[in-house]
């Protein structure tokens, strides 16, 4: 089975960040300048500190690419950080409560805990995203858009419009990445009292998914449910504590008749992605039985606030035991915002994944045949 495979390397303060994207198809259309779009958004946002004034992420491509097209091997990606002074940076021993500071010692044996935060820290997500950007113009080529904002920060939240397009024009207007206009000021205002506290602020992250032809992923083998996927994608961001697809958690409170979507036909939606089924409401997030079932897939992620935080809470001195407050570094506020254009790739991602493991991965003209005699054959069923 074809099968993309996306790996990350680099360190936080190192040279560079890298990325390995293997089974992607040859001949998908690769424009760095959307790339280097995606990093921008990821290095904004509302509430980020002072290590993305030092930064400019951009993407230099190292392998798999010709004349703008990827060729038949992987791709090497490369994002170089301009803070780089890995050798230098001084040594941790205050392990800050919500990192990985502390269990990273303790697994690796390394007391001074800057080298287990130099590959802890968000900064991977940059690679997460570049290799995301190629995900998505595989995915564009089948007419599936993925699209993530920010619904809630802290205590706020934002409302939704309906329309796609509209939400993607409000985000992208927004300095919070929010579909809502209405809420960016008490966001932003919420950011300020925290950044004044010495505190930080977490929030929640909606992704969607639109044109996704019904039947990626399987219910076959637990390893292939796309959902399962998805969520082990999306809760490896850092700080992302809960994913949920659809209603998620709602689901527990209602009964059957109320959480399953009831199925119809409508004939002049046969040329559409779901081939003409329809459903009144859209609590399953696209997805039955670990496969999309051509509705929009619809998850949420839940970021927990930063963990470095100014006013730091307890901790000890992992060398003498003795408590102490945890170390404090330059850090961000909040970067809900940023996580949601990672939340977006890594979504992304799986879907490209998905979509490979279906039609094919040697090239994108055979995955188009392939996927345009799986929708013939699908409609005659
Ligand atoms: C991070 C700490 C900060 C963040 C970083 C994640 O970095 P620094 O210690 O250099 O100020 O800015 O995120 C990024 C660099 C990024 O590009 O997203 C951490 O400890 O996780």
């Amino acid at each position: 089975m074809a099968q993309l495979i996306v790996r990350t390397a680099g360190e936080s303060h190192g040279p560079a960040i890298v990325a390995l994207v293997e089974g992607l198809p040859a001949g998908v259309p690769v424009d760095p300048a959307a790339i280097d779009a995606d990093l921008a958004r990821r290095q904004g946002g509302y509430g980020r500190g002072a290590r993305q004034q030092i930064e400019q992420d951009r993407v230099e491509i190292l392998a798999g690419v010709r004349r703008g097209r990827t060729l038949p091997g992987p791709v090497v990606l490369v994002v170089r950080n301009r803070d780089s002074r890995l050798e230098d940076c001084p040594e941790v021993v205050r392990p800050r409560p919500g990192h990985a500071d502390l269990a990273g010692a303790l697994a690796y044996l390394e007391p001074d805990m800057r080298n287990i935060l130099e590959r802890a820290s968000a900064r991977e997500t940059a690679e997460r995203v570049a290799a995301g950007g190629l995900a998505k113009a595989l995915l564009a080529a089948f007419g599936i858009e993925v699209l993530a904002y920010v619904t809630r920060i802290g205590t706020t939240a934002a409302a939704v419009p309906a329309d796609l397009a509209e939400r993607r024009r409000r985000r992208d207007a927004s300095e919070v990445y929010s579909p809502d206009p209405k809420a960016d000021a008490a966001m932003k205002s919420a950011i300020d009292q925290a950044r004044e506290a010495g505190d930080t602020l977490g929030g929640l992250i909606e992704c969607v998914a639109a044109g996704v032809p019904p039947g990626l992923g399987s219910h076959t083998q637990w390893t292939r449910k796309l959902d399962g996927r998805l969520a082990q994608a999306v809760m490896s961001i850092q700080a992302v504590k809960g994913v949920e697809i659809g209603m998620g958690f709602g689901v527990a409170a209602e009964p059957g008749s109320r959480v399953h979507d009831p199925i119809g036909f409508d004939p002049k939606g046969c040329s559409g992605a779901a081939l003409g089924f329809t459903r009144p409401t859209n609590h399953a997030g696209g997805i039955e039985g670990g496969m999309t079932n051509g509705q929009m897939i619809v998850l949420r992620a839940a970021m927990k606030p930063i963990a470095t935080l100014k006013k730091p809470l307890g901790s000890i001195n992992l060398h003498t035991k003795q408590p102490d407050d945890a170390a404090y570094e330059r850090s961000d506020v909040c970067a809900v915002p940023a996580a949601s254009v990672v939340v977006e790739a890594a979504v992304a991602t799986e879907l490209a994944g998905a979509l490979v493991e279906k039609f094919g991965g040697d090239s994108l003209r055979q995955m188009k045949a392939a996927y345009e005699a799986w929708r013939k054959a699908a409609t005659e069923i």
